[in-house]
């Protein structure tokens, strides 16, 4: 991996990978809108099919404005290199088509958000490829399960939905002991709350649609590895097999969200931490899972790899589903919406929304609680997240009595 550089993260995140000088002094890299790109003469285009010089060919393999965004996301990550996509699930799929083969197993934790399960399950698994998955946050279930036959291991941390979390390094090291690779999806943290890459792991990928675009305005995927593995990513995942590639406007926004990345995990963090606690004194809140809690209990693990415990909150209400339901009817200002990560609260209810890909019996299997809520914490001011929360639960708990 590369050494890591001088500059400090917000700097990385605002500077690396653009030369104004070169690009008539614009303050933005020019949005390049081609498809495809000229050939000085037919020997530069041999060349360049070839893997000769460094130029351009067509929009599905590289463009100019997502080279910048993958250059400047990648020394996020402590990557040599990153390869963009049309969506986290463009990226994930295009990573893991490239190194599977039929005959070869995978080894996931046994939570992962819906659609990751469900082409793990429904795609994957029909092609010959062995799925296997276990509670990884015990790394010595990883030692007993993993063979020759793994090539990659697989997982989130913290988890959708739940934020269980897996100890990147512990797993890296089993896993690459047996000559597997370890892909972690870093959505939830981003490279400024964890880095997975500097903890053993081999590859990140990420639903860029979350925080690092921060604004709810865009779909997109990134992934980020050894040059040698991004370019396989790129000439065989990206190119060949499933095509979903990024479009320069959406790269265009999406570098724009980077540049306020540090502070938003910032306020993210400040913000969740002090609506983690307020629920967890609140009466009609039963659990709340949050890494940055005293009491969370991975906390060891949470100060070890994460900067703060991110944006996101796991909870369950006294009264189950139905009184989740009326809590999450009854919310003003918080939006009842999938996704995460955005400037706007979001609030969700994985069992019937983002994880809905499971059976009911294999959410039971799967540590997915069926009154489990998931909310994403936004950047409004906490007292106005709090006040909604404070007078949807009291309606939630008016109701409980009435019924009692
Ligand atoms: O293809 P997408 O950009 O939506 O990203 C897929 C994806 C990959 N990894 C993680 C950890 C994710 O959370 C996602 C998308 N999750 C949204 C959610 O959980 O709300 C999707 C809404 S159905």
């Amino acid at each position: 991996m590369k050494k890591p550089s001088r500059q400090g993260f917000s700097t990385r995140a605002i500077h690396t990978g653009y030369n104004d000088r070169e690009a008539k002094g614009a303050l933005n890299p020019p949005l390049y809108l081609s498809s495809t790109f000229t050939f000085k003469n037919t020997r530069e285009g041999s060349g360049l099919f070839a893997g000769e010089g460094d130029g351009h060919i067509y929009s599905r393999i590289s463009n100019p404005t997502l080279e910048v965004l993958e250059k400047r996301f990648a020394d996020l990550e402590g990557a040599e290199a990153a390869v963009s996509f049309a969506s986290g699930m463009g990226a994930i799929t295009s990573v893991l088509w490239t190194f599977l083969s039929a005959g070869d197993e995978i080894i996931t934790d046994k939570t992962l958000y819906g659609c990751t399960y469900a082409f793990l399950q429904h795609g994957l698994s029909r092609f010959g490829v062995k799925v296997s998955c276990i509670d990884l946050s015990d790394p010595e279930q990883l030692r007993a399960a993993i063979s020759q036959q793994t090539k990659i291991v697989y997982f989130e941390s913290p988890v959708n939905p739940n934020m269980k979390l897996v100890d990147i390094e512990a797993i890296s090291k089993i896993a690459r002991e047996q000559g597997a690779l370890t892909i972690v999806d870093n959505t939830y943290c981003t490279p400024y709350l964890q880095q997975p890459l500097a903890l053993g792991a081999d590859m990140v990928v990420h639903s860029a649609t979350k925080f690092l675009s921060g604004h709810g305005d865009l779909i997109a995927g990134l992934a980020a590895g050894s040059a040698e593995n991004m370019l396989r990513v790129r000439m065989e995942g990206l190119k060949d097999m499933t095509g979903a590639v990024l479009d320069p406007l959406s790269a265009h926004q999406l570098m724009r969200g980077l540049k306020t990345l540090s502070i938003r995990m910032d306020r993210h963090g400040e913000t969740a931490i002090k609506i983690a606690r307020q629920l967890q004194s609140h009466l009609m809140v039963k659990n709340v899972w949050y890494p940055g809690l005293d009491d969370f209990a991975q906390n060891d693990l949470a100060e070890r790899q994460m900067r703060n415990g991110g944006g996101v909150i796991a909870l369950e209400l006294v009264g189950g589903f139905d009184q989740a339901t009326r809590f999450m009817d009854a919310l003003c200002m918080i939006k009842r919406a999938v996704s995460l990560g955005d400037a706007d609260s979001l609030i969700q209810h994985p069992a019937s929304m983002t994880h809905s890909t499971y059976t009911p019996e294999e959410r039971a299997s799967h540590d997915i609680s069926e009154s489990l809520l998931r909310l994403s914490v936004g950047l409004e001011d906490a007292d106005d997240i709090w006040k909604d929360l404070e007078q949807a639960l009291a309606g939630a708990k008016q109701s409980l009595v009435r019924a009692a």
